[in-house]
């Protein structure tokens, strides 16, 4: 009995793949964090096997990144060793009208900023349950903390309005820690009529790293979905 595959898996195998072939050879490539860009680091390492893609070095975007890369045999290297990233591949929280993210749901959206603001070209992997008319409507903001100022930036954000809670670790057992050892607090906003405002808002606390709003930077978003049990993009 052939059991029938998942069709949110294979949406998420077709937009990580469409993206995959978008990426030249020659290139340094932004490789992004989460289950869909996933994919498309798979199918890039498939691309360079068949020969079809030659010479490109990737960025990773995490921990995570890095390990997927070296899996699938991307060669990788640092932001010391390049003058340009030319195109960078990542996914999303939430995409507005506007393409505006939120992104973050990896605890990784530091990096990622680094990497995908520097790309020539930034595209977004998503499947279509991410995309919102407002950012914020189903996503909190993430928000990564020094862990000494936990409390402080809590209240902080308090003030602005925002419903913040420090992200725990799948069993609870303790806090998230990220790539560079600090907390996420996620922030509840009721609206966030002005996402570039409140990027530099947040990043204006003391004790605040970076956070998951990004704006004004992505160039284009591939969006999955499942019709009549089919993906597409
Ligand atoms: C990462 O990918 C995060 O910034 C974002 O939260 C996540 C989305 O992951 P998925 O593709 O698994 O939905 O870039």
């Amino acid at each position: 009995m052939t059991v029938a595959e998942d069709p949110v898996k294979l949406m998420k195998q077709q937009v990580g793949k469409a993206a995959a072939l978008r990426v030249q050879s020659n290139s340094i490539v932004g490789l992004g964090t989460g289950s869909t860009t996933a994919y498309t680091i798979e199918y890039l390492g498939d691309r360079l096997k068949s020969g079809d893609l030659q010479n490109i070095v990737g960025i990773p975007t995490s921990f995570q990144a890095e390990v997927l890369a070296k899996q699938y045999g991307i060669p990788l290297t640092t932001l010391d060793a390049v003058d340009r990233i030319d195109i960078a591949i990542d996914g999303a929280d939430e995409v507005d009208p506007q393409k505006n993210l939120i992104k973050g749901g990896g605890a990784a959206h530091t990096r990622e900023k680094i990497v995908d603001y520097l790309a020539e070209q930034f595209i977004v992997v998503v499947d279509s349950s991410k995309i919102v008319d407002r950012l914020g409507s189903s996503f909190p903001v993430p928000v990564e903390v020094i862990p000494m100022a936990i409390s402080p930036v809590m209240q902080a954000i308090k003030k602005l309005g925002g419903k913040p809670e420090l992200r725990m670790g799948v069993k609870k057992a303790g806090p998230v820690i990220t790539d560079q050892g600090n907390m996420v607090i996620d922030v509840r906003f009721d609206a966030i009529d002005d996402p570039a405002n409140l990027e530099k808002t947040l990043n204006n606390i003391p004790g605040v790293l970076e956070n998951g709003i990004f704006v004004g930077v992505t160039d284009l978003v591939l969006i999955g979905e499942v019709k009549d049990g089919q993906p597409s993009v």
